[in-house]
């Protein structure tokens, strides 16, 4: 495989961290990018060594939206066709916690994969918004649907249709952010978190995050009975057997993901 020249790949413990790295576009996803980004998020899902995954930009930006040079002559047919962002879909198909860490601004199609993700850590000089009313087009991978799920009807108008922003305190308090971070540590605390999450039971971590997911594609009624489901199926794991015996012999659990 040839090496990535848009990401950076590291690891730390159990934790995959991948930087977006085009310092130079202010991290401006374009179609290499969003292959190699998910190419590097799925090679850690299929790792045994990692259990947690963190997504981060620069300390200016996350990510400042998809390439805009990329489509600027782009025809309508020429995008359905080339569907160069299709990539982003992959993301949802990730197993195992994915985290953004996020400083600088966080816009557009940036936003778009930042919310994709499953928990944020925002820098208190992340800036989140959905400026593409500003070229004419309108957000192409959840800006209009995930964000309104998130931050309710009225704030996705003013952000989608009069591209309002939002500081970091806003995002958090709106439910993009977990927690607010001063700039110089949100990595810090995101790789944390991770380290954290990968240390936990990694099926029912992974069903846990199924689950979550599940609640925004299903009825509620549906949801219930898959959650009955998989919380049963779990019964069947040692993991399950392993932690209801450590709390009875008052024990740390040791997890074998089996
Ligand atoms: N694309 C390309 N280049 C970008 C860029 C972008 N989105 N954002 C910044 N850059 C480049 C600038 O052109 C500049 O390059 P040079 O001129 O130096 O060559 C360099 O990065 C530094 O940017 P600035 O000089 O503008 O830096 P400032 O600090 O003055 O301003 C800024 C920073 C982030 C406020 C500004 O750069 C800005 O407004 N950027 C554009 C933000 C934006 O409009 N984002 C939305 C993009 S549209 C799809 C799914 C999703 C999407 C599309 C399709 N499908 C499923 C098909 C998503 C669409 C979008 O995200």
């Amino acid at each position: 495989m040839t090496e990535p020249n848009t990401i950076l790949v590291e690891t730390h413990g159990r934790v995959g961290l991948v930087r977006l790295n085009r310092p130079e576009a202010m991290n401006a996803i374009n179609s290499q990018l969003i292959e190699e980004l998910m190419s590097a998020l799925e090679a850690f899902d299929s790792n045994s060594a990692i259990g947690a995954m963190v997504v981060t930009g620069n300390e200016k930006a996350f990510a400042a939206g998809a390439d805009i040079k990329e489509m600027v002559d782009a025809s309508a047919a020429d995008m359905h066709a080339r569907d160069h962002i299709a990539p982003f879909d992959r993301i949802l198909k990730i197993r195992k916690p994915v985290i953004a860490a996020v400083s600088g601004w966080c816009l557009g199609g940036g936003s778009e994969l930042a919310l994709s993700c499953d928990m944020l850590i925002a820098s208190e000089t992340a800036k989140f918004g959905q400026p593409e009313i500003n070229l004419g087009v309108i957000p192409g991978a959840g800006g209009t649907q995930r964000l309104t799920r998130a931050v309710g009807k009225t704030l996705a108008m003013e952000m989608v249709l009069n591209n309002r922003t939002l500081n970091a305190q806003e995002a958090v308090q709106f439910g993009i952010a977990n927690h607010v971070v001063p700039a110089e540590r949100y990595l810090e605390e995101a790789l944390a978190l991770a380290a954290e999450l990968a240390a936990r039971a990694p099926l029912a971590l992974q069903a846990a995050k199924q689950m979550v997911n599940h609640a925004f594609e299903s009825s509620l009624t549906d949801g219930l009975a898959e959650e009955r489901r998989t919380f049963y199926d779990l019964f069947d794991t040692r993991d399950q057997k392993e932690g209801m015996r450590a709390f009875a012999e008052k024990r740390k659990a040791e997890w074998k993901g089996e």
